[in-house]
């Protein structure tokens, strides 16, 4: 049995940060110690990685440093077994973490991508293990976007709330290239190789004034560079964390071989490219046989016709390399996308690898719930509307839902 606790202690605070080029506050997570590596002001998120093995018992200590903002951190992708206390969602399983207050959570891991048998089979190099993490980007703060998702119907005049709500960027880990002369109908113009997903979109042009922080730069950040070794395995661990929309993602001339989702194995899948849904973990194995002297283009896209919108900057793009290499490859493009394919590929050919452990536990006491989102488009209505047995939801004001009801049955009814 693990008494031992692992132990992080983070700060959440906002700063100002240019992950496009673009400066703008954004939230950011670093470490409040100086037992593991402390916050990058080049790049202020993803947040430090937290290394665990399956079953340990974590303890991560947050401190919210936010001047006007009450948060909770959701450890998206691993289920709380048993646990559902540090679930980390507010008002649902717990009480939001208040300004200058810590919170700390405890759980056991139980829940990991290492896999043995694929790591002997393919032995991946330790050197090309990376996580991965693409995500759409925003200019507009969370409120005005939310306000645009949950304003009424003509609450000024022809407005219309929207969703999806487009992205003016893509980021892979924390970084990604706007750009700048978008914020100047004139200059707009797009100068790097163009339409890698042959989307015809018209160019953006929002005449936004400059940052209140400062110049807009579109190359404030080099091109990331991932290596691989020449007959080597890589492995990638891809996750979206978008809020709206599946990504697609690749690297040309190097097919992806999947063999997680979601930290659980399945059965080796290749694919030139993959459409990832939103909040989804896959890994992927790669292997590095082309020619050597080059370096690759590694993609992440928005599927075409999903996103409504007029979007310019609807990919990014890094560089797989190899130890030597000194030309950039000419980009290639992936097959025409094809939307149903690419986002329910991984529900009908992802197959667990050993099935027989995923078998869930006979139910306890089995509750049905109807749920379902009512889509408005009435003048006096918002445009979404959730309900449980046909009856909008509203959390209790007096306490999370998960305490509610484990403590009054008939809370939150
Ligand atoms: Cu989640």
């Amino acid at each position: 049995m693990q008494c031992e606790a692992l132990n992080y202690s983070f700060i959440i605070r906002t700063v100002v940060g240019d992950p496009d080029g673009y400066k703008r506050p954004v939230i950011t997570v670093h470490a409040a110690n100086s037992t593991i590596p402390k916050w990058n002001c080049q790049r202020p998120f993803p947040a430090p990685l937290i290394r665990a093995r399956n079953g340990e018992l974590l303890q991560i200590e947050f401190k919210n440093m936010l001047r006007d903002q009450l948060r909770s951190i959701h450890f998206h992708g691993l289920h709380m077994f048993n646990n559902p206390w540090m679930d980390g969602v507010d008002m649902i399983t717990q009480c939001p973490i208040h300004v200058g207050v810590t919170f700390i959570y405890e759980f056991n891991l139980t829940q990991t991508g290492e896999q043995d048998l694929i790591h002997e089979q393919y032995s991946y190099d330790e050197n090309s293990d990376y996580p991965i993490i693409l995500q759409e980007w925003y200019h507009e703060s969370w409120q005005d976007i939310m306000t645009g998702y949950q304003s009424f119907f003509n609450s000024s005049k022809e407005f219309k709330p929207r969703y999806s709500w487009p992205p003016t960027s893509l980021l892979i880990n924390g970084h990604g290239r706007f750009d700048c002369h978008t914020t100047n109908c004139k200059k707009a113009s797009r100068s790097n190789f163009s339409e890698p997903t042959k989307c015809n979109e018209t160019i953006q042009c929002i005449p936004l004034r400059e940052s209140y922080f400062g110049e807009c730069q579109s190359d404030r950040h080099d091109l990331d560079e991932f290596h691989c070794h020449n007959g080597k395995y890589g492995r990638l661990r891809l996750i979206n964390a978008a809020s709206s929309s599946p990504l697609r993602f690749w690297i040309d001339q190097h097919p992806l071989l999947i063999v997680a989702r979601d930290s659980l194995p399945v059965k080796p899948y290749e694919k030139l490219y993959i459409a990832i849904a939103v909040g989804q973990c896959l890994d992927v194995i790669v292997r590095c046989n082309q020619n050597p002297k080059f370096k690759y283009h590694m993609f992440v896209a928005l599927p075409e016709n999903f996103i409504v919108g007029v979007n310019p900057d609807n990919w990014m793009n890094t560089l797989f390399v190899y130890p030597n290499s000194t030309v950039i490859s000419p980009p290639q493009l992936p097959p025409q996308a094809n939307f149903n394919d690419d986002v329910l590929f991984e529900y009908k050919h992802l197959k667990p690898l050993n099935a027989e452990n995923y078998k869930s536990q006979p139910a306890i006491k089995r509750l049905t719930y109807k749920f379902s989102v009512i889509f408005n488009t009435s003048e006096e209505a918002t445009l979404e509307e959730w309900q449980i047995n046909d009856k909008t939801l509203v959390s209790p004001s007096y306490a999370a839902l998960l305490q509610s009801i484990y403590f009054d049955e008939n809370a939150g009814v």
